[in-house]
């Protein structure tokens, strides 16, 4: 299997660091889709020219970081259980997610903002709107993670996986949101997965990647 984006993608990352929890193994293609010339590869597999794609044994290209979570989450034969089956923990897990998807998104959508408008046709009262979803979303992920940080299970669930990628995240782009917002327990949970394998391996290194 071949995972198509850099881990500058919150999804992408999010998507490498769950297929390596599961126990699947795969190989990495690290284009980006504001790259000219790697947008060409990327819409050859999605036409949509974004990232992440899985591409399988088979050829099959798997599109957006949930398919592709889908999949090893079915395929998965790993002791690992990132997802409980159902009830309110499976819920919780989910809604964690929810919040944590939703501050990557609004993330990746204030820096189209900054960086792809002239500076002239920035509109800020829309950004700062989008800057309010990201603290709003970061108070929630802090007060989700306090009430984690302290009976960590070894293993991280998806919960976790997509709270820690978009702590990550917003500290790259915004890192003053992640001080006013969520300034303890989400970074403790940060550091504390980050020191795993699946975490560690799959991180965003500028001048590697
Ligand atoms: N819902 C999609 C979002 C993917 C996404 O927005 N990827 C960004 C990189 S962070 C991208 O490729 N953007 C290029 C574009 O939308 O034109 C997923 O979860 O995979």
């Amino acid at each position: 299997m071949i995972l198509i984006g850099r881990d500058l993608s919150p999804f992408v990352r999010r998507t490498a660091i769950v297929l390596a929890l599961s126990g699947l193994a795969f190989e990495r293609r690290k284009l980006a889709s504001s790259k000219p010339e790697d947008l060409v590869e990327i819409k050859k597999l999605n036409p949509l020219g974004r990232v992440p794609a899985l591409i399988l044994a088979d050829g099959e290209a798997l599109i957006d970081s949930n398919a592709i979570i889908d999949y090893a989450l079915e395929t998965s034969e790993s002791e690992v259980a990132l997802c409980p089956a159902d009830g309110p923990a499976r819920r919780q897990v989910l809604r964690t997610s929810a919040f944590a998807v939703g501050v990557m998104e609004k993330g990746v959508a204030s820096s189209y903002e900054t960086l792809t408008r002239p500076a002239a046709k920035v509109h800020q009262p829309w950004l700062d709107h989008i800057l309010n979803q990201i603290t709003e979303g970061l108070t929630v992920l802090e007060k989700l993670a306090e009430e984690r940080v302290f009976k960590l299970d070894p293993d991280p669930n998806l919960g976790d996986v997509n709270s820690v990628v978009a702590h990550d995240f917003i500290t790259l782009i915004r890192p003053e949101l992640v001080r006013a917002a969520a300034p303890h327990a989400l970074p403790a949970l940060s550091r504390h997965f980050n020191k795993l394998p699946a975490f560690k391996n799959n991180q965003w290194q500028p001048n590697k990647s």
